[in-house]
């Protein structure tokens, strides 16, 4: 096995490379092995200074998560503890250079400070993302990072968890040169230069000048709260990293580490830590498919062409042209299409305003979107996306056209987020080429696409989307072909049981905001009204057939629908909305539902918000359970994807299916069986819950027995 750590001498300078693939994380031995190189640089009077790279793609990508996800829950050594290679490099008596490329996140970060200097090339990010797993940085980063660039700056980097570019990095003075061309000739220079120059080396622990003063930095860290408080609510992280970083601004250095080591700790062994760790994996996971290995050969998308220029057409297109596929775009009417036109230009244009990207970028890519009224050009692309209204007819209609004009070679899929893809494929001679790509609204954001697999699908055409989805920078979900597929499935008991929930006593605000106190991006109210009235009407239509007679069915929909309430295009739904689009609450909602519930003699009582909280999403778990056990899902892991980049769940509870084994499965089974007594049929608990429930275990153990299993078919 290769050396992680290697050391080797180029102009007289030793340079020290890392060979940790896939990222160069600092895993067992890394530490180790860095310490044993530098003690031999440091020995070979040949080498006047130190140049510390990463060997492949990337710099440090960070920590080991999966020692971090050991620590999180118990197992293993505990946290990693950085303090002895950090204080090696610093005191290193050669000037040490840190040679960055590809990333230079977290612990990555934290290594390249503790160096003299730093040099990047242009392309290179570096960052503190630690709150993404619900931790803080954990190797000094809160005390170097605002010596190297101040409060403000740190704060912002550590409570965003954003990482930056080289050039803005350099602004900021988290690094010294911008290195165009062959990093490792420009690192090596840079450090001949320092060692020629000599003198003291630049100890970062030892830099006080951009720390500030009491007074200043004050209403900075209030900022920072605040700044956490909006942008990542009820997280724990993202508050304390601002108390690490005013300990770096209040107290000499090592005790300012003490602090962070101490709520480093505390935050490791929180539930949000291992929720977030656990969906870190979890969204790398959804890319192995057991039967569909890693070398399976994708057909190559340049062109694509997508069928319908509204809301969910335009939004695949620009996610198409953000990624440089060439798209036409047809549409059957010309004001349609100038409809469409109109609405991506907007989206781009106020992109640009945000400052996202240049006026010329938004150029770029608005020539790669060629709208048309007719099929033109169809036969030379390599995917054809379907994206009309939810209309089995009209999609088969449509699939008998496009399977007589395509090349063999082209996928078809269909946008469809609740019909049946093998019934649509059926109308064509191509039923392998055929899948579902389930985007979500607005399709040139939302990171979510759900592949919809039918029975006769191919394994290439399979992994050709699974590389769609990265390419377009979005996570791909393998689905099974059911009523709604995954996210939609289980939607529908979600939406339904929040209609209930009204009917029986609680207002649409109190359920949204118990909702949203709960970590959910947006209330199911919201949501619906944001979607619209009119389009949940029409997908109850399509399936009446398949509700069982007798069954209670939510009464709400039908009214508002034939009130002409149909959500925020028209000004009305469950809520009102003033000029800016502001949900306001509305008394004669509140009327309709209680006249509803009273024709039909609903008793009506008060609800707390836990027990809004337990059927809404007690109800999406169980449904959960159906479908893991029904093999439309591979991984309750997936699940927890689906409803974290999809759905607005919140991260920190790690998906539905996470935070169920976080409450205890029993527990949740227990309540659904109490509310099966209480409702009735809908509540029945789903065998695999049962099972799971009654041995004590949990899904994430369930995922891993059965990757076990499948890896050894
Ligand atoms: N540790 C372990 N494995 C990692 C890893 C890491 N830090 N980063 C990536 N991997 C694995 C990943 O699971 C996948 O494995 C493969 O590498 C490729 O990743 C002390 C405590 C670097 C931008 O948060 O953001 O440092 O699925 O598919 O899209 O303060 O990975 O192939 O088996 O994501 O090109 C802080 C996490 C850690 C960065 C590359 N660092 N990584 O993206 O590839 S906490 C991070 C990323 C910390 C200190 C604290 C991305 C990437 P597999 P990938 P990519």
């Amino acid at each position: 096995m290769d050396k992680l750590v290697n050391l080797t001498t180029q102009d007289g300078v030793a340079v020290i490379t890392i060979n940790n693939p896939p990222v160069n994380a600092i895993s067992p031995g890394v530490p180790e092995g860095l310490v044993a190189a530098l003690d031999a640089a440091e020995k070979d009077s040949s080498a006047r200074a130190i140049v510390i790279i990463g060997g492949g793609r990337t710099f440090i990508a960070g920590a080991d998560i999966k020692e971090l996800e050991l620590a999180a829950s118990g197992r293993g050594s505990g946290p990693p503890k950085f303090h002895d290679i950090l204080a090696r490099i610093e005191d290193s008596t050669k000037p040490v250079v840190m040679a960055i490329h590809g990333t230079a996140l977290g612990g990555g970060l934290e290594v390249a400070m503790a160096g003299h200097y730093r040099v990047a090339v242009p392309d290179a990010m570096v960052g503190q993302p630690e709150v993404n797993l619900g931790i803080i940085p954990g190797a000094e980063g809160t005390q170097r990072l605002p010596r190297l660039v101040g409060v403000a700056a740190a704060v912002d980097l550590c409570v965003s968890g954003k990482p930056i570019r080289a050039p803005e990095a350099l602004k900021l003075g988290v690094i010294d040169r911008v290195i165009e061309g062959d990093l490792l000739s420009g690192a090596v220079a840079f450090a001949r230069e320092l060692a020629d120059k000599g003198g003291a080396l630049r100890k970062t622990r030892e830099l006080s000048d951009k720390l500030g003063s009491e007074f200043v930095d004050a209403s900075i860290f209030a900022a920072g709260r605040d700044q956490a408080r909006k942008t990542r609510r009820n997280m724990l992280a993202p508050l304390k990293v601002v108390d690490a970083i005013e300990a770096a601004a209040t107290l000499p250095f090592d005790e300012g580490c003490k602090k962070e080591r101490e709520i480093f700790e505390e935050c490791i062994a929180s539930d949000q830590a291992r929720a977030l760790i656990h969906a870190f994996f979890a969204e790398r996971a959804v890319a192995k498919i057991p039967d569909i290995p890693k070398e399976t050969p994708v057909y190559n998308i340049r062109q694509a062409a997508i069928i319908g220029a509204g809301t969910m057409g335009g939004g695949i297109a620009m996610a198409c042209a953000n990624a440089g596929i060439s798209v036409r775009l047809k549409e059957v009417e010309q004001a349609a299409l100038d409809r469409g036109l109109a609405t991506m230009r907007k989206n781009y244009e106020n992109s640009v305003k945000k400052g996202r990207f240049s006026q010329e970028v938004m150029d770029q890519r608005m020539a790669l979107i060629h709208p048309q009224l007719t099929y033109e050009g169809f036969d030379q692309a390599d995917l054809i996306i379907e994206a009309a209204f939810e209309n089995m007819e009209l999609k088969q209609r449509i699939f008998g056209e496009i399977d007589k004009i395509a090349k063999t070679e082209c996928l078809l899929a269909s946008n469809t987020s609740t019909l049946d893809i093998d019934a649509i494929a059926s109308v064509t001679s191509r039923l392998g080429m055929v899948i579902g790509l389930h985007f979500f609204s607005p399709a040139n954001v939302m990171r979510l696409v759900e592949i919809v697999r039918g029975k006769a699908t191919s394994k290439e055409v399979v992994a050709t989307a699974l590389a769609l989805a990265k390419k377009l920078g979005k996570v791909g979900v393998v689905v099974g072909n059911c009523w709604g597929f995954v996210g939609n499935r289980m939607m529908l008991p979600y939406m339904r049981e929040a209609q209930f929930l009204v009917e029986e006593g609680a207002t649409p605000e109190q359920v949204d905001r118990a909702l949203t106190n709960f970590g959910m991006a947006m209330g199911i109210f919201a949501v619906d009204d944001m979607g619209g009235i009119d389009v949940q009407w029409r997908v109850r239509q399509e399936r009446k057939h398949l509700e069982k007679p007798g069954l209670r069915a939510p009464l709400m929909l039908e009214k508002l629908f034939h009130a002409g309430r149909l959500g925020q295009k028209t000004g009305a739904g469950w809520y009102r909305y003033d000029e800016n689009r502001k949900a306001i609450a509305d008394p004669e909602v509140h009327a309709l539902i209680e006249k509803t519930a009273a024709e039909a003699g609903i008793p009506r009582r008060r609800l707390s918000d836990d027990e809004i909280i337990e059927r809404c999403i007690y109800i999406m778990i169980n449904e959960g359970a159906k479908i893991l056990e029904e093999g439309y899902a591979l991984r309750a892991a997936d699940i927890d994807v689906i409803y974290l980049t999809g759905y607005g769940f919140p991260g920190y509870r790690g998906g539905p299916m996470w935070y169920a084994d976080t409450v205890g499965l029993k527990k949740v089974r227990d309540r659904i069986a109490e509310l099966h007594a209480q409702h009735g049929e809908f509540w029945e608990p789903a065998p695999l819950l049962n099972r799971l429930a009654d041995s004590g275990t949990t899904f994430a153990a369930w995922d891993a027995s059965r990757e076990h299993a499948l890896a050894a078919v």
